[in-house]
């Protein structure tokens, strides 16, 4: 019994990926809020122009910070992980400015897909709306830059973790119960590496438990995904990926010496039949 615990091999589920290139769509995003797909992987979603006016953007920004909460990586922007709501939606609103600064005076794709898919969704009597309470409300994203030094530059993770366990006080702690999706956009991707890792395991809270991260759902060693097969999506600069977040997932290293890799990033998901909640 004891043995078994401690060695029990990881559930293996099949990652469904769909590759496309041009503009996203909606239904797509609705399919992997259903479960339908695993991963989207739009390629030359956005332009040049705002990708590389968004890079820019970030790097002289005001507002660019680098994370202290165990995650090597800047940011630009607030993130739910591991704070309370009242400290989530403070920083929110103190970061707002610098997030709408990202975009500079050209039209926000991520604002764009937001808007389209609240369209879409009242059609169907869902309500699309940013995460809030008291003390303030969700942007619409944030921006990273991963710094890890190892074989990931962002290391293999689930986004439900810290979705489930994200307190009372949160309404979003309901989205853990459903599909929590990842919207990726990417303005700058370094020349080699930077993959987007998808692992063919989506932990429960006992397999959670059993590797400490229950929490956090950060991060998984290379031991436990040592016989977990995995599919790495391979980025450009313009390119969404959307993503179960529950499936274990990691950026790989990078290298080449000019550009880094930048992601805008946001979740979303249903809190109750007619309400799908957005929060980064
Ligand atoms: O940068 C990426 O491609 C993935 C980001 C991610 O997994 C996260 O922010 O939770
Ligand atoms: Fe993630």
């Amino acid at each position: 019994m004891e043995i078994n615990q401690v060695f029990r091999a990881p559930v293996m589920s099949p990652v469904e990926i769909r590759v496309r290139t041009g503009s996203i769509s909606t239904a797509e995003i609705i399919s992997v809020l259903k479960g339908e797909i695993t991963a989207l992987h739009i390629k030359q979603a956005f332009s040049t122009e705002i990708a590389e006016e968004i890079t820019a953007n970030f790097v002289g920004s005001p507002g660019l910070q680098e994370r202290k909460d165990g995650v090597p990586g800047q940011y630009v922007g607030a993130s739910h992980y591991r704070k309370d709501a009242a400290s989530y939606f403070a920083e929110a609103e103190t970061a707002r400015p610098y997030v709408e600064a990202l975009f500079g005076n050209l039209v926000d794709p991520v604002r764009g897909l937001f808007n389209a898919l609240k369209r879409e969704l009242r059609k169907e009597g869902i309500e699309l709306r940013l995460a809030r309470s008291e003390h303030g409300q969700a942007n619409v994203c944030r921006a990273l830059s991963w710094s890890g030094r190892g074989t990931f530059s962002l290391d293999p993770h689930d986004d439900v973790a810290q979705v489930l366990c994200a307190g009372n006080d949160y309404e979003l702690s309901a989205v853990a119960h459903n599909t929590v999706a990842a919207l990726n956009f990417y303005p700058s991707m370094p020349e080699e590496g930077g993959d987007l890792r998808l692992w063919s395991h989506k932990p429960t809270v006992t397999d959670r438990k059993s590797q400490g991260v229950e929490t956090t759902g950060y991060p998984y060693s290379a031991t436990y995904l040592r016989a977990v097969p995995s599919r790495d999506i391979q980025l450009n600069a313009g390119d969404i990926a959307v993503i179960d977040g529950g499936f274990v997932h990691g950026v790989t290293s990078q290298s080449g010496n000019g550009k880094r890799r930048l992601v805008l990033n946001s979740f979303l998901g249903l809190a109750r039949p007619d309400l799908v909640v957005w929060w980064t």
